[in-house]
């Protein structure tokens, strides 16, 4: 017996007094996490004299960390030996870790980076907020979202370490609070390289008024230690959206401020108060606009604290920022209001005006003046324009998919592109493949390994070499069998946590991700419907047999989407009560879509869909997740999925829609009464939503959606995201896709070419880009 499983042992007697054979799965992780960090200890340190990237995002969505851990440790096989000489496996560790401090893809995004970083041995820390409460967990009553808190702290954090010894203090106008750092070793695979995220908790300066509590003011003794741990209480649940609420901004910067002075912390205790080096070691890279108020703060903290003068700041934070957009939504790019803004944070608000004053000069010097100043200015119309002040101050920005970065350019940021060209840049988002395939499908995974090796595992352009395959019958019915396999394992977690049963011989159609209007579920349920009444019309009698699964979290506060959920609801209790559909189609939105879940979801999927309306997703990255394990995609030619095409090649996916330059020559002629007027199909689906065919439950939740559809954001503007616009192309895409999928062997094929031309879409790929274009690591 080893060292790791003594310590194992170990840890269960002195932490639980248990036996292996007598513990439970909770002490049994937590003994086998502590030990795989017993093991890395020695290893986990910073190396001097190196360049460190730094990764600001308020969200990182890392997933279960056991068995990644496991596996980058390369402990996971003998913890399941272990495990399993004691009648358990790493598999009863499912139900124990929760996932939840990020959103969507930007969450999700910086826990593929840290991943690949450490896996190059790229020096990568991410820092962002521990919340106590992540993304909040759903379920559905009665077809309606309901929400509860994610208290993923309930089986303890055995991941983290926390360094009291590097606590700071953060001030705002009301409060100054105690950032105390959580660490958490990012694990490269192979154990090479460990990197470290710092996530920061809000506490209180003392713990407890012990005068008030004499004075039995019981209230107010807890009064400002609840308010500190307000700051890092709990993940705003918006996607895509700006909440523009004081919590937030005081969020912000509170990871931002701590961060940077943890940064200056340590390099002080190496340079003292010469900073002419720092740029040299430090690069930060601001995931969207959340962090952006480290700019103002680095200035502040260099000029009020270490006297540097506003030119020495500027160009330090100029050369040592970089910023990641990933959106174009009017509504997402952040705006603070400027008395909110000095109502929380005074003290930086000087700093936006010398930014602001700073930027009128470098205009001037190119030759823009007077009121042609006015579309960049940081403060406008009593707001901070926080991308703004992002691309002006720092030295990069760049978009998460070709398409988009062109957008950037040509629309969304066309001033500042004119004036400043070279700061701009494209870095295509990537995705891990060691979670999103040898840890989610180790069936696909050792089939890939049996025919190439695993070189994959680090260099993702192998998989090339298992396009030739694509062409070998065996190896197609071997891929075949193991989408069923697939498909076996998500019916049997479905029937678990749904009470619903999946046929394993249906074509698997999955739309997973946030719910919004511009991913466009509610084009994929008038779709369904569509099918629905063709089928029951004995229109469409070829249909090969289908589910069409969703995952999907509407932000609470998200009235519209919340709609689209319940409609799908309606339709998935229609359809699947019918007994006419019976072996035919079945509609299944499954609950609480998380990491986990895609990680079932993903592996099982023949068709992938990506139907957001062209120029509205920056990028999508579970469009990649799905390529990678075999499924082809269903979409729409916006973010990657143009990349995606290019990649595998237009015959083995399937295109259908307005592209964007369609889209914009459409704005002035869309009529979508008009759509529903001539046209019975999309009247009878639409019609759905008003005629009595389905109950809301009397909240008049589908009238709004229908008007949605009809009159949009506003009276001048319908729906803006086109749905009708595209429903017949997508209904016609879907067909195609459906018919294809009948010669099993043609369609095996088309799904091995997509996994085999996957390699762009490593976020190995594209770390090394930020680490070499940006950050010069
Ligand atoms: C998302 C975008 O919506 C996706 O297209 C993109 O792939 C990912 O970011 C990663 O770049 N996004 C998000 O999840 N949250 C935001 N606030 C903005 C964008």
């Amino acid at each position: 017996m080893d060292r790791f499983e003594e310590k194992i042992g170990e840890l269960l007697r002195l932490d639980f007094g248990v036996t292996p054979d007598g513990a439970d799965a909770k002490q049994l992780y937590t003994a086998v996490s502590q030990a795989a960090m017993d093991s890395l200890r020695d290893g986990w340190k910073k190396p001097a004299g190196k360049k460190r990237a730094c990764y600001f995002s308020a969200e990182f969505l890392m997933g279960r960390l056991v068995n990644s851990n496991l596996m980058n440790l390369g402990l996971l096989e003998e913890a399941d030996r272990y495990l399993k000489a004691h009648g358990r496996s790493v598999a009863d560790f499912e139900q124990i870790e929760d996932d939840a401090l990020g959103n969507g893809g930007l969450g999700r995004l910086a826990a593929c980076f840290l991943d690949s970083a450490a896996t190059h041995g790229i020096p990568l820390d991410g820092y962002g907020i521990r919340y106590r409460y992540g993304l909040f967990r759903q379920y559905f009553e009665d077809g309606f979202q309901r929400e509860r808190a994610d208290d993923w702290l309930r089986f303890g954090d055995p991941w983290s370490v926390r360094r009291e010894e590097d606590a700071v203090e953060v001030r705002f106008a009301d409060q100054t609070v105690r950032a105390v750092p959580y660490d958490m070793p990012v694990i490269g695979y192979g154990g090479k390289t460990i990197n470290t995220l710092r996530l920061w908790q809000s506490e209180p300066l003392s713990a407890f008024d012990f005068d008030l509590f004499n004075r039995q003011e019981y209230d107010r003794a807890v009064a400002e230690k609840n308010r500190a741990e307000e700051i890092s209480y709990v993940l705003y649940p918006n996607d895509d959206t700006d909440a523009g609420k004081r919590l937030r901004l005081k969020q912000q910067y509170f990871f931002s401020s701590a961060s940077l002075q943890s940064i200056l912390r340590e390099y002080l205790g190496r340079h003292g108060e010469d900073f002419s080096a720092f740029a040299d070691e430090y690069a930060v890279q601001l995931n969207d606009t959340h962090p952006t108020v480290s700019i103002p703060e680095l200035l502040r903290l260099l000029m009020e604290e270490h006297g540097l003068c506003y030119d020495e700041a500027f160009s330090i934070a100029q050369r040592v920022f970089a910023y990641t957009n990933h959106t174009i939504m009017a509504e997402a790019l952040e705006k603070w209001d400027v008395g909110l803004f000095l109502s929380v944070i005074p003290e930086v608000y000087p700093y936006v005006v010398m930014l602001q004053n700073g930027l009128k000069q470098a205009l001037h010097n190119k030759g823009i003046n007077g009121a042609d100043q006015i579309p960049y200015y940081l403060v406008d119309d009593g707001r901070i324009h926080m991308a703004r002040m992002a691309i002006f101050a720092a030295h990069s920005t760049n978009g998460v998919a070709r398409i988009h970065t062109e957008i950037l350019k040509e629309t969304a940021l066309r001033e500042w592109y004119a004036v400043w060209p070279e700061r701009f840049n494209n870095k295509t988002n990537g995705i891990t493949q060691r979670r999103w395939l040898a840890l989610c499908n180790p069936e696909l995974s050792g089939f890939i390994t049996e025919r190439i090796g695993d070189g994959w595992i680090t260099e993702l352009d192998e998989l090339k070499k298992l396009a030739p395959y694509a062409d070998d019958e065996r190896a197609r019915e071997r891929f075949l069998a193991i989408k069923r396999e697939k498909k076996c394992q998500l019916a049997a977690y479905v029937k678990a946590r749904e009470g619903v049963e999946l046929n394993p011989d249906f074509l698997f159609d999955i739309q997973v991700k946030r719910l919004h209007e511009y991913k466009r579920q509610l084009l994929n349920a008038f779709s369904i419907l569509d099918i629905y009444f063709a089928l029951k019309d004995g229109r469409l009698t070829d249909f090969y047999p289908t589910v069409f699964l969703f995952g999907a979290k509407a932000a609470p506060g998200y009235y519209r989407a919340k709609g689209i959920i319940k409609y799908l609801n309606e339709i998935a209790k229609r359809v699947n009560g019918d007994p006419d559909m019976k072996g035919r189609m079945q509609v299944v939105f499954v609950q609480n879509y998380d990491v986990s879940y895609a990680e079932k979801l993903i592996p099982a999927a023949d068709v992938s869909e990506q139907i957001s309306t062209a120029g509205t997703e920056a990028s999508g990255t579970s469009n990649m997740k799905f390529m990678l394990n075999g499924a082809v995609t269903l979409g729409t030619l916006d973010g990657a999925n143009i990349e995606i095409v290019e990649q595998a090649g237009a015959e083995n996916n399937f295109i259908f829609g307005a592209t964007v330059e369609e889209i914009a020559s459409a704005a002035s002629t869309y009529d979508p009464k008009a759509l529903c007027r001539d046209n019975p199909r999309i009247r009878r689906v639409v019609d759905t939503l008003v005629d009595g065919t389905f109950s809301d439950g009397g909240t008049g939740m589908f009238r709004e959606l229908y008007d949605s559809l009809m009159t949009g954001a506003s009276w001048h503007r319908p729906d803006q995201y086109y749905l009708l616009l595209d429903f017949e192309s997508y209904c016609d895409a879907k067909l195609r896709v459906n018919r294809a999928y009948r010669d099993r062997a043609a369609f095996a094929r088309k799904c091995l070419l997509n996994t085999a031309n996957a390699g762009k879409f490593s976020s190995d790929r594209t770390i090394r880009e930020y680490a070499r274009e940006i950050w010069g690591v």
